[in-house]
């Protein structure tokens, strides 16, 4: 089977959202030894990483009247206020040294701009500021598009819901994925991806698609 025309993203798996991080997802660090088995077998695989000015909108540190994880109304729309995480240059922004993709050849830095969020990696999140990866893999001849990483509810996502929307053909393989679910967001999240057209696939379905789980499902 020729790979060419796929790709795995990997979404976000930085200090910051692992436990110790300063927006610690419980049990992620879970999914890092599955994405080092499904990435080896990737030709082409992109990360991307959660890059925020020190002053990012997104942190409550910036809204004093605000509580974390507090939802506040912005020109683009509704935005949760997060406690500061993976600002530019900080531990807590690095990819864990545990991920062993060094082959992957792309990494995507996103919500570097102060006053915008993103946790698509295609755009931002006032829909309209792109982060140039759809003509990337436009350019490259990709149209098959395997995502995994943190948080199934935010990053991965927006992500996949992006990637359906702009015509990749989009798979989320759930188990290799953790959420935050804040206020039931993991149910909505899976909601509005199955609504975009996304397919929501486990570790045990990777060998219809041409992959191994190396014992990985359960
Ligand atoms: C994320 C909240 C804030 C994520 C990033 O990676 O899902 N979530 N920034
Ligand atoms: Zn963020």
């Amino acid at each position: 089977m020729s790979f060419d025309h796929r790709a795995l993203i990997v979404v976000d798996v930085q200090y910051g959202f692992l436990p110790g991080g300063n927006l610690a997802v419980a049990n992620a660090d879970r999914v890092i030894p599955i994405i080092n088995r499904i990435g080896a077998q990737f030709d082409n695989v992109i990360l991307t990483q959660d890059w925020h000015p020190a002053n990012h909108i997104s942190f409550v540190e910036q809204h004093p009247e605000q509580t974390a994880f507090d939802t506040i109304s912005l020109d683009y729309g509704e935005q949760v206020l997060w406690p500061s995480h993976c600002v530019q240059g900080s531990h807590d922004a690095e990819l864990h040294h545990d991920l062993n993709l060094d082959h992957a050849q792309l990494i995507i830095r996103k919500g570097f701009h102060p006053h915008i969020d993103s946790y698509s990696a295609f755009q931002e999140a006032d829909r309209k500021t792109s982060t140039g990866l759809a003509g990337y893999l436009h350019a490259r001849g990709i149209t098959e598009l395997y995502i995994v990483g943190i948080a199934t509810d935010f990053c991965v996502a927006w992500t996949a819901i992006d990637a359906a929307e702009l015509g990749f053909k989009t798979y989320v393989i759930e188990d290799a994925c953790q959420a935050i679910d804040l206020n039931g967001s993991l149910a909505q999240a899976w909601q509005k991806m199955n609504e975009a057209g996304v397919i929501r696939i486990s570790l045990a379905d990777l060998e219809k698609h041409g992959l191994h789980n190396d014992g990985l499902a359960k």
